[in-house]
């Protein structure tokens, strides 16, 4: 694919805590940023999101006495997991990462910042109701197809593909760009659930310039 006026590439929480050493880190969490890099180069367009949590947020497990990280809980809109106090606003670690070419983003979505929901994804917090307002202002500029990288494959990766996809824009998630949490089988089961949404994946290799014409064979 080439990128184009209607595509936008949506960079998901490449943040300092869920790269190695960070509080909720990823496996091989920073094998993402130079993939996105190169993507941030080709797209036209492009959109940021920081997981951003105040202090004491529902998804912390300290915010749970008697309970430890990768529980999960009964909370009132449904299960949730519960995690290491991590992406705490304004804290090192919620920062984005030090190496990402973050510079020509034209919009950097926070959330997870309601202190009694979370919000996985890019779109619709975990309540299940509340917009970010992002496909709003996705509409509004006129794109259609959304191609995803970033963290975590599992959770705000597939969640965000999924709910584009229901949003009623064309998905597409980069899979070497992507490195996810695993926790019980998740990463599998995302992938699944990516599909049967109709979200589709590529291949960073697969994404070019414009002035690409493919390898071994003439332009038109
Ligand atoms: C994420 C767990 C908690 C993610 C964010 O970015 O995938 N995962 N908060
Ligand atoms: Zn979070």
């Amino acid at each position: 694919m080439i990128p184009g006026a209607r595509d936008v590439l949506l960079v998901i929480d490449v943040q300092v805590d869920f790269l190695p050493g960070g509080a909720l880190a990823v496996p091989d969490g920073d094998a993402v940023v130079a993939p996105a890099n190169r993507l941030l180069g080709l797209f036209p367009h492009a959109v940021l999101t920081q997981d951003w949590h105040p202090p004491g947020h529902v998804s912390f497990a300290t915010s749970h006495p008697g309970r430890a990280p990768f529980d999960t809980v009964p909370l009132a809109y449904g299960p949730q997991v519960l995690w290491p106090e991590h992406c705490v606003q304004g804290s090192a670690g919620a920062a984005l990462a030090p190496g990402l070419a973050a510079d020509r983003a034209e919009l950097v979505i926070r959330k997870g910042h309601h202190p009694g929901v979370d919000s996985y994804s890019a779109f619709l917090e975990a309540d299940r109701r509340t917009p970010t307002g992002l496909a709003g202002y996705l509409g509004e500029r006129g794109f259609t197809r959304v191609v995803l990288c970033g963290l975590a494959t599992d959770y705000c990766v597939a969640w965000s593909a999924r709910d584009a996809r229901a949003a009623g824009f064309e998905a597409l998630v980069v899979a070497d760009a992507v490195r996810g949490i695993d926790r019980d089988g998740s990463l599998a089961q995302a992938w699944t659930e990516m599909a049967a949404a109709g979200v589709g994946r590529i291949t960073s290799q697969r994404i070019v310039g414009p002035g690409f014409h493919g390898e071994g064979h003439t332009a038109p």
